[in-house]
């Protein structure tokens, strides 16, 4: 509603940073700008299209194709129709069944004839200048994959918000073990040499709706993994490939595209089928060599089919691409990699039989107890050689009374732990043990009793079969 009330030609703002306007570009390849959905609102998708239609070179712009991934809205059938025949550069193509993401994008590539390809989601608006900045690196090099800052627009009253940006605050897209997309910031140390803000920035990963790509090199990159389902996992599939397979994946500070970002998925899963998991373990299953074990411990169960990844092999077989150590190495050696685990798995508190878990996955907050569901996920909790009690980048720390967690610090003593034999968790700073109380984790005076003994998986060093010596080989 508060889309439809607002001008699908509406004007925004110059958003970008001081000097974008100014940079002088070399010649640049024109594009073809893809824009795949799925049962998406009239004005939405139309000021979509509006944004990249007044604000692309013309010269640049080589067509808009719509792929309509069998919606079944009526305002999307015969009205949609009328609206963009009187638009010249605009063609609609519709799939015959539902095919989600990945395949909705290859229909759109399979007749592209622009020298690049520009992926867009279907509810976004492109802000002034942010076409050139995404071609400019692919003139330079083309096997480069480009993507814009995205910029939120407010589901509810459709507000652009510019991203809190800026040179002490970089963002770029990393991931966890959960292979889930995340944003992260540039380490100090890169951020260092830096010669130019505004230059673009190497990203591990990108979050996969909006980017450019040389349409030759998508071909001999090997597209997209058309075995992936609905949506999901297939953008850290394509970061791993990129980088793994001789490419490049760059953020450009200047290109500035708003994405109106939702609380939660809209579309139907297909029933019965975790699709994300699917796509997510053909992306392990394929890239990341014997590191795949650290994605299946978050997940002993109920894992599904996957299908068949031998194409996908021959790919990275064919392109002669890096292990995936290479990538860890290289590209993202901030990560922590679950090398030095001592235990592992859900905690159990042996009076109640409740499990520690974090609810969301927020940087600082308590940790919080829930009844045991066997799904890893945000139950799931490893013990490091280095005393702390982890997931990804979360550590426990013991904060007065209180358990909660903050962003893993090596030498922050709060942090330290020790399972001991008696499966009592051992604050060392504090001389106490983890207690519960009314359901919640407390440090309290070691006391022996049930309320402070945890069942958890313990390992032994010969389990953890990654080890740093293969880590040197590769390099
Ligand atoms: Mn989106």
């Amino acid at each position: 509603m508060a889309s439809d009330r607002i001008s699908v030609h509406r004007t925004l703002a110059d958003y970008r940073e001081d000097g974008c306007a100014k940079i002088q570009y070399p010649e640049l390849p024109d594009t073809s700008v893809i824009i795949c959905f799925h049962n998406e609102a009239m004005s939405v998708l139309l000021r979509t299209v509006h944004s990249v239609l007044n604000r692309s070179p013309d010269k640049l712009l080589t067509e808009i194709i719509l792929v309509d991934d069998f919606s079944d809205q009526d305002h999307l059938k015969a009205p949609l129709e009328a609206y963009i025949a009187r638009l010249p550069k605009v063609r609609l193509v519709r799939t015959e069944k539902r095919e989600g993401l990945v395949r909705a994008r290859l229909l759109g590539y399979s007749l592209a004839k622009g020298t690049v390809l520009t992926f867009l989601d279907s509810h976004c608006e492109c802000s002034e200048g942010w076409l050139e900045p995404l071609l400019g690196p692919i003139a330079e090099d083309p096997q480069t994959v480009v993507a814009p800052i995205i910029d939120s627009i407010l589901d509810k009253s459709m507000a652009y918000l510019k991203s809190g940006r800026s040179a002490a605050h970089i963002p770029i897209g990393v991931f966890d073990w959960n292979l889930v997309f995340h944003w992260g910031y540039l380490p100090e140390k890169d951020k260092k040499l830096r010669k130019d803000p505004l230059e673009p920035v190497k990203t591990p990963t990108i979050a996969g709706g909006l980017f450019s790509i040389d349409r030759e090199y998508f071909t001999k990159i090997g597209t997209y993994d058309a075995g992936m389902d609905i949506w999901g996992g297939e953008n850290i599939e394509m970061s791993f490939r990129v980088w793994l397979c001789g490419g490049r994946l760059l953020i450009a500070p200047c290109s500035r595209v708003g994405h109106i970002f939702r609380k939660t998925s809209p579309y139907n899963s297909i029933p019965g089928k975790n699709v994300f998991q699917k796509n997510s373990m053909r992306a392990a299953e394929v890239w990341l060599d014997e590191y795949k074990q650290y994605y299946y411990e978050r997940f002993n169960y109920r894992l599904v089919d996957f299908g068949d990844v031998s194409e996908r092999l021959a790919l990275k077989k064919r392109l002669k691409c890096h292990p995936f150590e290479w990538y860890l190495n290289n590209i993202i050696p901030e990560l922590y990699v679950p090398r030095d685990t001592t235990a592992g798995g859900e905690i159990i508190n042996m009076k109640d039989g409740i499990c520690l878990e974090i609810t969301s996955r927020t940087v600082h907050g308590p940790v919080n107890t829930y009844t045991c569901h066997g799904q890893g996920g945000n139950q799931f909790w490893l013990l490091t050689t280095g005393h702390q009690i982890r997931r990804d980048d979360h550590c426990m720390r013991g904060n007065g009374n209180a358990v909660d967690v903050e962003p893993c610090a090596k030498n922050n003593t709060a942090q330290h732990w020790l399972y001991r034999e008696d499966d009592t968790l051992f604050h060392i700073q504090s001389e106490s043990c983890m207690d519960l109380q009314d359901r919640k984790p407390v440090l309290a005076k070691c006391s022996g009793n049930r309320s402070q003994k945890w069942m958890w998986k313990r390992r032994t060093q010969a389990a953890n079969s990654v080890k740093e010596s293969s880590f040197q080989q590769a390099i």
